[in-house]
């Protein structure tokens, strides 16, 4: 069976875009895969972000992938900062990463634009993502578009390391979502829903209340026109309802156009609102019993054991190879 691994950051409540884009795929993949999910605090500290608890969201995060119907018996559940290795992993990997190649990071650029004293962590954020991966002879990654880079310099990272000191790592495979799948904020439709958006009227929480949910989507932003048409365009909004509705319910986009032909857009947004509410909200429920339980502790007890020493036995061979004293 091929190896898949993924992380999401603890920076905050997830959204309905995070659930859609990400979390729901995992859901599917956790079948096809031996699959490895944790939660990547190490890079929630590349930006600094005074109101990060990271205790709680941690386990808020945790708590919310088995809510949403991770499964911990076919995967392994762990917390990066848990497993000292991977930090110790990126630091050989960082002298074998050149200045250059990290400082072309769109992700750096567009980051650290932002402040003019953003950390070396940020620049040496994609090396840290290449040794959560490498660690663990991961065969796919699956992450959404804007990740994709750093699964390609992890790739270089790798395939460098191979024909320097001999094979020693598995070159992983980037697995996009579908463009289909990405939501849009919803009173600004041509700007992705993000968790740090700064207007939340825009953005669905995965734990907002029902009539927080409702009264968002009823808001959203839409056009002059009356006809339920999928069209990203010309009619964003819409589009981005339509897809909304087809993340939540599995229908097709035609289907949705035909069931809705005769509606207007009042109507059609109350049945997206229904959608998300009903799925969103049996979420919640197992969120809050989660939340509350044992059982996080337990899985992650086990995860962090069994990838310490999954990952020590990568850093022992990286070690190894590069001619340290052992
Ligand atoms: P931030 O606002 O802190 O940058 P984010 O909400 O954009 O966070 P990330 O934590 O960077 O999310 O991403 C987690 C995963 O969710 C990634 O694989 C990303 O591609 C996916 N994702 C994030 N937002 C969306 C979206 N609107 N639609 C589909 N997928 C998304
Ligand atoms: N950078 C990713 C989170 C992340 C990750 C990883 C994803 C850290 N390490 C390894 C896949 C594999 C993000 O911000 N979504």
């Amino acid at each position: 069976m091929k190896r898949m691994l993924t992380g999401l950051q603890p920076t905050g409540v997830i959204t309905l875009g995070n659930y859609v884009g990400a979390i729901k795929q995992m859901v599917k993949l956790q079948d096809e895969y031996e699959s490895y999910i944790f939660v990547a605090d190490l890079h929630a500290i590349t930006v600094p972000n005074d109101n990060l608890n990271l205790k709680d969201n941690t386990r808020s995060l945790i708590a919310l992938y088995l809510a949403c119907g991770i499964d911990p018996k076919k995967n392994t559940i762990f917390v990066q900062s848990q497993n000292e290795y991977h930090a110790n992993l990126s630091w050989l990997l960082e002298c074998n990463t050149y200045f250059g190649e990290l400082s072309r990071m769109h992700q750096f650029k567009e980051k650290s634009k932002k402040s003019n004293n953003f950390t070396v962590g940020l620049l040496t954020y994609p090396v840290l993502m290449a040794a959560d991966i490498l660690a663990y002879d991961t065969d796919v990654v699956p992450v959404g578009i804007d990740q994709k880079q750093h699964v390609e310099i992890t790739r270089d990272i790798a395939i460098r390391f191979n024909n320097k000191y001999g094979k020693t790592f598995n070159v992983p495979e980037p697995l996009i979502t579908k463009t289909g799948t990405k939501i849009m904020d919803l009173l600004e439709p041509t700007k992705k829903m993000s968790k740090s958006s700064e207007n939340q009227n825009g953005v669905i929480r995965l734990l907002d209340d029902d009539e927080v949910i409702r009264k968002k989507i009823m808001r959203a932003t839409t056009d002059s026109e009356t006809k339920v048409k999928f069209d990203p365009e010309n009619k964003p909004g819409i589009s981005n309802l339509i897809n909304i509705y087809s993340a939540i319910t599995d229908k097709t986009v035609e289907e949705i156009e035909s069931m809705f032909e005769e509606s207007n857009y009042g109507t059609f947004k109350k049945a997206v609102a229904d959608v998300v509410i009903d799925e969103l909200s049996r979420i919640k429920k197992r969120y809050y019993e989660y939340l509350n339980s044992d059982l996080i502790d337990i899985i992650l007890e086990e995860g962090k054991k069994k990838t310490r020493v999954m990952a020590k036995a990568k850093v022992d061979a990286v070690k190894r190879k590069m001619g340290f004293y052992d």
